[in-house]
């Protein structure tokens, strides 16, 4: 059950001790969208805890309110409220933040997951957001809570980062009213826009020059696929953050409708990152399979090692998805 953004910002509103979070591994939309909603209520007077389970990685930490976020360190927030942004599913805060929020009240889950259960006590599930980084922006304006410039920095990057620079379907006509509305009050996109896609480190081409070296094609180029190694991200001594967006190359590519990244975690899990772009290949369909999901044409799923098996597995079940075209 889906509850109101205005019942939400009511609930809110009630509260005073609130701690904020979004998925493990963040990204731009987890982590603007964190960020803008917790300096929103840190205005408002409100002590918040802004909280994820990874550290916020290097590309993002030009946003405003970065400095603040920590991680769990063991101990239970003694709080009133707690929040979960962008988070499909409620172990995706991280054990560390499940532990950190054990002993809250009320949790809100808040996010734009089509594959989101709808946990916690509260929830506000739109699929027809593109980045929660949207809904977080409507709940301040439900709520009438205080919307400043390091407020849309944050916003901004989030529903940037999570609709392609605005290119991808799922953008719509509030997402380009909500940035007018950025815009009118004198938020200088084009630096934002410069922060996060002209000015990656040397390493992360290094990165991107690997893949185009390396990727494969099948199902008559439709497909492409990548393995990242750990042995890759020694060399290049890789960070957090610098695989975001790496996967739109791939995409790019005239004949793909459909591209996976399979990258080695420390752990020796196999992290599937896939994106479609062909409304009818539903990448999420094929990440249910492996326990995972997201978004029809934006989803991950984890697989057991190793790489090159956990890849063919899920390459057979893609292939099946994007047969759907002939
Ligand atoms: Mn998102």
């Amino acid at each position: 059950m889906t509850v109101s953004l205005t019942e939400i910002a009511a609930t809110i509103r009630a509260a005073s001790r609130i701690a904020v979070t979004a998925h493990v591994r963040p990204d731009g939309d987890a982590v603007g969208s964190l960020l803008g909603l917790v300096l929103s209520l840190r205005s408002m007077g409100k002590q918040v805890t802004a909280i994820l389970e990874d550290v916020v990685p290097a590309n993002l930490t030009f946003l405003p309110g970065t400095e603040t976020v920590i991680q769990p360190d063991g101990s239970v927030l003694d709080i009133d409220l707690a929040i979960a942004l962008d988070t499909a599913t409620h172990e995706r805060i991280g054990e560390g933040v499940v532990k950190a929020f054990s002993a809250a009240p009320k949790l809100v889950n808040i996010d734009h997951h089509g594959t989101n259960p709808g946990y916690g006590d509260l929830a506000h599930i739109d699929t027809t957001a593109p980045a929660a980084g949207q809904i977080v922006y409507d709940l301040l304006v439900a709520g009438a809570f205080p919307i400043d410039d390091a407020v849309r920095q944050n916003l901004f990057v989030a529903i940037s980062t999570d609709t392609g620079s605005f290119q991808f379907s799922s953008t719509n006509a509030r997402t380009h009213r909500i940035v007018a509305e950025m815009l009118e009050a004198g938020l200088d996109t084009a630096r934002l826009a410069t922060l996060c896609y002209q000015s990656f480190p040397r390493r992360r081409i290094d990165l991107q020059r690997a893949m185009l070296n390396e990727m494969v094609f099948r199902a008559g180029d439709r497909i492409a696929s990548w393995n990242l190694t750990q042995k890759l991200m020694r060399e290049i001594q890789m960070q957090p953050g610098d695989t975001e967006g790496l996967i739109d190359t791939m995409r790019s590519i005239d004949s793909v409708v459909a591209c996976v990244i399979f990258e080695e975690l420390e752990n020796g899990k196999i992290r599937a990152s896939s994106r479609s772009k062909d409304a009818r290949v539903n990448v999420s369909n094929v990440c249910v399979l492996f326990g995972g999901g997201g978004h029809p044409m934006a989803a991950g799923a984890r697989l057991r090692g190793p790489i090159e098996e956990a890849a063919a597995k899920f390459l057979s079940a893609l292939d099946d998805e994007v047969r759907r075209l002939d």
